[in-house]
């Protein structure tokens, strides 16, 4: 995935036709463009291909499940253009395996600790585990928290200098952008700080300009 500003948008917008004029707002600012379950459940999977043709696109599908669903998941989303499809980690290595064989030239993200308070529960408990399992496993990048800075270094220091980490939480969650970056991060995601604003390309812009300042 190419990096240039740094900047992710998360397009958690569930009417298509407002989720593609913000994507064509701000897909020369962005270096992805990120879809999770809403868009897609509202819209359809063919807004994956069409995102695809503005941005590179990330399937924010999350996916838990054994190793031939995986397969079955990631490959459609690869099929369909995306750049990359972020899966859990807890699932164990067999899954992980399974999604980076499936994702052949695509990448693979797998989920760390999560950025909402509950994640303290379970996922944090495990962070630096599954991030040691997912490298292992061929994972090329990472989620961290933004709302938690201090555990983007901890994934980090276990994943070293040369893979990916993506930082959501930015935004309506809390987390700034310049201190997930500082802390480690590669790029942070923003959703309803960007989608959801007045001005979205002006907000996009925004966010590249504090993320370029750290
Ligand atoms: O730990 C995570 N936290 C998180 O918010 C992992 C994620 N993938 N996300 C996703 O990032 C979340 O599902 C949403 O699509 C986006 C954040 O959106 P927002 O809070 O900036 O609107």
């Amino acid at each position: 995935m190419k990096k240039e500003s740094g900047l992710v948008l998360a397009l958690d917008e569930t009417d298509g036709g407002k989720a593609l004029a913000v994507a064509e707002e701000v897909a020369d600012i962005v270096d992805a463009i990120k879809i999770n379950w809403p868009l897609v459940l509202s819209e359809g999977p063919h807004m994956i291909d069409r995102l695809s043709e503005m941005s590179e696109v990330i399937c924010d599908f999350k996916v838990a499940d054994i190793p031939n669903t995986v397969r079955l998941i990631v490959e459609n989303a690869v099929s369909r253009g995306a750049s990359a499809v972020i899966v859990h980690a807890f699932t164990g290595d067999d899954s992980l395996r399974a999604a980076v064989d499936a994702a052949g030239d695509a990448e693979i993200y797998a989920v760390t600790e999560m950025s909402h308070p509950g994640a303290k529960l379970f996922t944090a408990l495990h962070a630096e585990e599954m991030a040691r399992l997912g490298a292992e496993c061929g994972a090329k990048g990472f989620i961290a928290p933004a709302t938690r800075p201090d555990r983007i270094a901890a994934i980090r220091a276990v994943i070293g200098p040369d893979r990916k980490i993506l930082s959501p939480g930015v935004g309506a969650q809390g987390g700034k952008a310049s201190d997930a970056i500082r802390a480690g991060a590669d790029y942070a995601i923003v959703g309803r700080a960007i989608y959801g604003s007045d001005n979205p390309r002006e907000a996009a812009r925004r966010f590249a300009d504090d993320i370029r300042g750290a």
